[in-house]
């Protein structure tokens, strides 16, 4: 079976819609024909400050939201980043490859620092899309389910792992990007321009699975349209009511061309009244499936602990191939 991996950072407690939609959904379909690796990227999340008793409640809450998703640990290797030390040892590496010029190019780094200013940026958030590549290269993924913003961290993926390969010896598989393209972006719902994203929405702008279900359905309602009354998929001219279109229809399985019949002569009032129903009626289990896993810690520890072991075994065995390939002696 092809193998797939991805990961996602614990950082803001609650997944948003985004994650979900963007990425999650594609991981809890890919268990099922794929070899899947899936982590909670905690060394990613310490780019930025984190208070500590918060990152471990996070990283626990990140992995209940992932089985409440529907993660299947039977299905997949679910784990968490820093419970595999080969990330940071190949992460040191790959760092090592990476060109200076190359690395100040990644836009994703460009917004969040130019925001922060350089004093407040870390070194490893400038680096983090390196760690990135190499939890990618570690499991000889052939496919990384993520996001259209993670498009050119994948790029870089691609390119050190060729570089590595041409400069030593064939080491690792080169990974596709696995970007479904309708949910590749969910936009912000007041500002349909950029995505939906913890570190650049507005409260309203964003919604996040565990909030109370009552109050996204109110930001759902609220959402920003046009001046139009024309329910119609168009993301230039109409980004919002395309993005409620789309939400509306990867969370049920209705058809855009079928939505856009069903709201033929109706306003926006009502098609975002439904969504917001669907919305409630979808997330409604998932909260509460997500705070069953979170009540039973051990077993979920559990869980994480096979997870890791599992991947383990496949890390060290990529990273003791690199390390030969590179030249480091051996300990005996
Ligand atoms: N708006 C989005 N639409 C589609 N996919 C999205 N992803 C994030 N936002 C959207 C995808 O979610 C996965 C996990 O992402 P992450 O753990 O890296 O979280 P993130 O990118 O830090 O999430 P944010 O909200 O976008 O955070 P900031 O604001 O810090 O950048 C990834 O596959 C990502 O593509």
């Amino acid at each position: 079976r092809p193998r797939v991996l991805s990961g996602i950072q614990p950082t803001a407690g609650s997944f948003h819609l985004g994650n979900y939609l963007g990425a999650v959904r594609q991981w809890v379909a890919l268990q099922q024909t794929h070899d899947a690796f899936y982590m909670v990227v905690d060394l990613h999340a310490i780019t930025v400050p984190q208070d500590p008793k918060e990152l471990r409640a996070n990283t626990r809450l990140a992995a209940a939201q992932l089985l409440a998703a529907g993660l299947d640990p039977d299905r997949c290797t679910l784990f968490v980043q820093s419970h595999v030390p080969e990330h940071a040892q190949l992460g040191w590496v790959m760092n090592c490859l990476t060109g200076f010029g190359e690395a100040s190019r990644m836009t994703q780094f460009k917004d969040k620092s130019s925001k922060q200013g350089t004093d407040s940026t870390t070194v490893g958030l400038f680096t983090y899309p390196i760690l990135q590549v190499a939890d990618i290269l570690l499991y000889q993924a052939n496919a990384v389910p993520v996001g259209e913003d993670q498009r050119q961290h994948l790029e870089l993926t691609r390119d050190l792992a060729n570089r590595f390969n041409t400069r030593y010896a064939p080491t690792f598989t080169v990974p596709d990007p696995y970007i479904v393209k309708e949910t590749a972006k969910i936009v912000d719902l007041q500002e349909p321009t950029i995505k939906m994203s913890k570190s650049a929405s507005s409260p309203k702008g964003i919604v996040n699975l565990l909030d109370e279900p009552k109050a996204s359905a109110k930001k759902i309602k609220s959402a920003v349209t046009d001046a139009d009354t024309v329910i119609r998929f168009d993301e230039k001219e109409k980004p919002g009511v395309s993005n409620l279109l789309t939400i509306y229809c990867a969370l049920t399985g209705t058809g855009i061309t079928e939505l856009e019949q069903a709201y033929e002569g109706k306003g926006y009032g009502a098609l975002k009244t439904d969504l917001a129903e669907r919305f409630v009626e979808w997330v409604t289990p998932f909260r509460e499936r997500t705070h069953e896993y979170l009540g039973d810690p051990e077993t979920l520890d559990a869980v994480l602990a096979k997870g890791a072991q599992k991947a383990r075994a496949v890390a060290a065995e990529t990273l003791a191939a690199a390390y030969e390939n590179i030249g480091l002696l051996p300990a005996k």
